[in-house]
């Protein structure tokens, strides 16, 4: 079990005994890309964690070990800035945060590891950031509000990782809750818990083994397109705050403004807005059909009007259209590489892994690898 193995190699190295604190990966039904325009999303946080110990040293200086690097890295905390391209820039940037909101931050030791696959868009970094900053937070008596926590770690990423991501990851690594699926209002931070009940299905994730280069410049580049729609927008509507407040209609009414591409986000992304308010539907109704449809259509949005696709999560979508036994299927998270998730019926799981695993690696080459996964708990003290 990995918190033991994280405990125990916290002992190794600093001879003492730590706090824990674990933090989950996250997945998201539906909604990708709506996040930083103020829409809806529908993530869960899941069974594969960031495990972070954690004891005080006395002196100021952070001392960190990780686990899966096999790496030693250490900062002052009382200065220090962004170290990007490195693990540690995560732990640097939530601290920072956690300094500049005024808690007096002293040194400390830390070991992390996990399960969560690294560039599979199960967002692991903001797992890290919300581990770490909850270690902090409970080393040194902090009693930091989780929300408080969601907004330090998405500005970590920010400021330290420099990717300008929405709250979706932070808000479900920190709130998820066993069994349920958070529907969020990223304009005001509501949220409802769904039960994420599905019968004789369960959540297939599948791991296309790529991440393209330009992920984090091709994410950032996509905000200020759909900041470039509602700037135009405003000069008819100054009420439009964010792209949550077109409708198509308005959108079409801009259309003569807009470069093609620009306006094709645009349509995507109030699109996926409507479908994360249907599937919700779908979802209270027990209406998985529905929802698996919903899926696909947001799939296809992504590829063609969002361009954050690539050839093999497209690849892995198309293969499950055709099998009655996959209701719905689609890329997952920022896009060109990652996963796909997918609504697989139970009893039928073996077959398409099987299925998949020949053909993805006839035409890629590789093989991609499948995690099965449930809805947990979000970010806690795991209790001695
Ligand atoms: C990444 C970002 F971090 C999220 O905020 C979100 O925008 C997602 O891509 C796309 O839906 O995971």
């Amino acid at each position: 079990m990995i918190a033991v193995h994280i405990q125990q190699l916290f002992r190794e190295i600093f001879e003492k005994e730590p706090l824990l604190v674990y933090s989950p990966g996250r997945i998201n039904l539906i909604g990708e890309h709506t996040d930083y325009n103020n829409g809806f999303v529908m993530p869960a946080a899941i069974d594969k964690k960031m495990m972070v110990a954690i004891a005080s040293n006395d002196s100021d200086q952070a001392r960190i070990y990780s686990s899966d690097f096999k790496e030693e890295f250490a900062f002052d905390v009382k200065s220090f800035g962004p170290k990007k391209g490195h693990w540690a820039t995560y732990i640097m940037g939530i601290t920072a945060q956690i300094k500049q909101a005024g808690y007096p931050v002293r040194g400390f030791d830390m070991v992390f590891g996990g399960d969560i696959p690294v560039g599979a868009g199960l967002s692991s970094s903001a797992a890290l950031e919300c581990a770490a900053g909850f270690a902090i937070s409970a080393l040194f008596g902090f009693n930091i509000p989780p929300i408080s926590l969601v907004h330090y770690a998405q500005k970590a990423e920010h400021v330290f990782a420099g990717v300008q991501c929405g709250i979706m990851d932070q808000f479900a690594s920190v709130m998820g809750k066993k069994n349920h699926v958070i529907r969020l209002d990223c304009r005001n931070l509501s949220y409802d818990y769904f039960p994420l009940d599905l019968g004789e299905y369960q959540i297939l994730l599948i791991d296309t083994q790529v991440k393209h280069s330009l992920a984090d410049s091709a994410y950032n580049r996509r905000r200020n397109e759909c900041a470039e729609v509602v700037l135009i927008a405003q000069q008819n509507m100054p009420a439009v705050k964010s792209l949550r407040d077109l409708r198509l209609k308005d959108l079409k009414a801009v259309k003569p403004f807009l470069d093609e591409e620009v306006y094709r986000r645009g349509e995507y992304v109030i699109e996926e807005n409507n479908r994360v308010l249907e599937a919700s539907e779908a979802l209270q109704a027990n209406d998985l059909k529905k929802f698996g449809k919903l899926m696909y259509a947001s799939h296809d949005g992504l590829s063609k009007k969002y361009d954050v696709s690539c050839a093999e999560l497209d690849f892995l979508v198309d293969f499950t259209k055709p099998l009655d036994y996959v209701l719905g299927s689609r890329m997952m998270g920022g896009g060109f590489g990652g996963c796909t998730i997918n609504l697989v019926k139970t009893s039928q799981t073996e077959t398409l892994q099987t299925r998949i695993a020949e053909s993805y690696l006839r035409k890629f080459g590789t093989s991609p690898k499948f995690y099965a996964v449930k809805a947990e708990n979000g970010t806690g003290l795991l209790k001695p």
